[in-house]
């Protein structure tokens, strides 16, 4: 599996500090952007995730601290580290996501192509795995 990495514009002021951008609706981002959220006072060694989504595509990044993304297709897994405020993962739908809190203070934002649904969600890893075998057989 190939996670797919971007590099978030930013714009560098060496007295003033850093501005990093990107916009959705297929400048940086291949979607819209219709909500943003973002996780945070998470204490260190806390895995949170554990599911997928039948549509949501979202863009990760850590503005602030040290996340591990945990990814599975339900045929490969891969790890990403977000440690960089310019660092942002693309993450699919059908896509088994875990993220591990490794440093104090640490934040993970999120904007995604849908707004919340909880229907969207496979919470089950059985059920993850079904939904994988069982899409690949269409048509
Ligand atoms: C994801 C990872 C990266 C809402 O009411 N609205 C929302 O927009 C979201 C995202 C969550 N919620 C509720 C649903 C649960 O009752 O907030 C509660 C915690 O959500 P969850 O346990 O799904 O949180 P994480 O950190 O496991 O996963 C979240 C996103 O839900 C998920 O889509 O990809 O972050």
């Amino acid at each position: 599996m190939n996670p797919r990495i971007i590099s978030i514009k930013n714009i560098h002021d060496e007295a003033e500090g850093d501005l990093s951008i990107f916009e959705g609706s297929g400048h940086d981002l291949p979607f819209a952007i219709k909500r943003i959220y973002y996780i945070h006072h998470v204490p260190v060694g806390t895995v949170r995730g554990g599911h997928a989504h039948k549509q949501l595509t979202q863009l990760l990044w850590c503005p602030y601290g040290s996340i591990t993304i945990l990814l599975d297709d339900g045929t490969d897994k891969a790890e990403v580290k977000l440690d960089t405020p310019t660092k942002g993962l693309i993450v699919e739908h059908a896509m088994w996501r875990e993220m591990r809190w490794e440093q104090e203070g640490s934040v993970l934002c999120v904007a995604a192509s849908e707004f919340y649904d909880e229907s969207d969600y496979i919470r089950d890893y059985a059920a993850f795995q079904a939904y994988v075998k069982q899409q690949a057989r269409l048509p």
